[in-house]
């Protein structure tokens, strides 16, 4: 049998016929998909839960026009397992992959909420950045040719040639936001300052080689689209997901996503509780710096990763990366497709749109920022630079 799109009802029978849940059990099914890509199904039998993630044959935010292969289903089942090798605290348990009808069983984290929901209700989580540094060095640093061999580093590469995906976050992140493309959406009193985004021949520039970065660097096994909405959190746990995006790229990639959603969740609120967001930045930071460090000293597969002077200028390079990635994903998440709620669901008309067109000058500070020392520090004095007027001593 070959691809078929699941419905409330056939998920239940599918559960079923797989050993989920017994043929007997009263299972309820709904569809919670909140995503632009895929259908959610829950599943429950008054005991348990569990979710099947189904991929359709295009993108759900765009419609059938959008044809998406199916195998970023297998991609992110099987990233999911590899991020569970190294550590399976921060990752749902799969329980199985079914290739043909692109559809994955996963553990329901219903009692944990989405991120970007929880800080836009102004949640606090005060072991995100804890998880998420200590996430992020795991799965970096193993996947990288500083703890991996060259030959098994090889082949996992292969097993994650994701271009259709990547071609989104190319076209999305990196190009459409930066001229005039039909794929970008943005209220009409922004267009003066988006003309002068547009034309500034420095910020493309920097753009441009974020771009080629994202192309060309097959660093380690990256997550490809870590922002609030990829991840779950209680106050005591935190879970990533939705790993479909994932390949083989930059190490700065992922984290430089993860700061720009922060970002703009501070933009979204008042000055008086802004500072939770610079906290996670800048512990997610050096929580992934101590992380990184400790694993280079312990577990370096090749020689040359003893060598003591090396380990700072990957780290300020990782950072850099980071920066000018954080940049590009702030623009598009406020100019392109696929906008953050963080930033949309602002109801007052004029303060979203000076929280935006903060947005626009944030990512462009970014982007054109010379890095001199890895110091996350820099995004908070950015960001008062721009949103409080300070001067900027960065
Ligand atoms: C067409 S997909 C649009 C966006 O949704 C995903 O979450 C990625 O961020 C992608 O860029
Ligand atoms: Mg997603």
């Amino acid at each position: 049998m070959g691809y078929k799109q699941l419905t409330e009802e056939t998920a239940v029978t599918y559960a079923k016929e797989n050993g989920y849940f017994s043929e007997k059990a009263v299972v309820t099914c709904e569809e919670i998909g909140d995503g632009n890509l895929n259908y959610v199904f829950r599943l429950r039998d008054g005991k348990k839960g569990l979710i099947l993630k189904q991929a359709l044959p295009y993108a759900k935010v765009v419609g059938e026009s959008w044809p998406l292969s199916l195998r970023r289903a297998t991609i992110e089942s099987d990233a999911l397992q590899i991020f569970a090798k190294y550590v399976p605290e921060y990752v749902p348990k799969v329980y199985g992959h079914d290739e043909t009808l692109a559809i994955s069983a996963i553990e329901d984290l219903s009692a944990l909420t989405i991120t970007r929901k929880g800080l836009i209700n102004g949640e606090d989580y005060p072991l995100l950045s804890k998880h998420i540094g200590r996430f992020l060095a795991h799965v970096l640093f193993y996947t990288s040719d500083f703890g991996i061999q060259a030959e098994e580093k090889r082949v996992l590469d292969s097993q994650f040639v994701n271009p259709d995906l990547c071609k989104i976050t190319e076209d999305l992140v990196f190009t459409d936001p930066f001229a005039n493309y039909e794929t970008n959406e943005y209220e009409e009193e922004l267009q003066g300052v988006v003309d002068e985004l547009w034309c500034d021949k420095n910020l493309k520039l920097q753009v441009a080689q974020c771009k080629y970065k994202f192309l060309t660097r097959k660093e380690s096994l990256i997550h490809g689209d870590l922002h609030t909405g990829s991840i779950f959190s209680s106050s005591s746990e935190t879970k990533v997901i939705d790993p479909e995006f994932a390949t083989f790229g930059p190490l700065g990639f992922d984290l430089g996503q993860f700061i720009a959603n922060l970002l703009l969740n501070a933009l979204s609120r008042e000055e008086n509780k802004r500072s939770v967001l610079f906290y996670h930045i800048e512990q997610t930071w050096s929580v992934f710096v101590e992380t990184f460090t400790r694993l280079w000293m312990l577990e370096g597969v090749e020689p040359y990763t003893r060598e003591k002077q090396w380990l700072p200028i990957v780290l300020n390079n990782i950072f850099t990366d980071a920066v000018g990635f954080a940049g590009c994903e702030v623009i598009r998440r406020t100019i392109g497709l696929a906008h953050v709620a963080d930033l949309d669901e602002i109801s007052h008309k004029e303060t979203r749109l000076q929280a935006k067109r903060h947005a626009l000058q944030l990512g462009r500070k970014l982007l054109l920022h010379k890095t001199e020392n890895a110091d996350a520090r820099l995004f908070h004095i950015l960001f008062d630079s721009i949103v409080l007027g300070k001067e900027v001593k960065a």
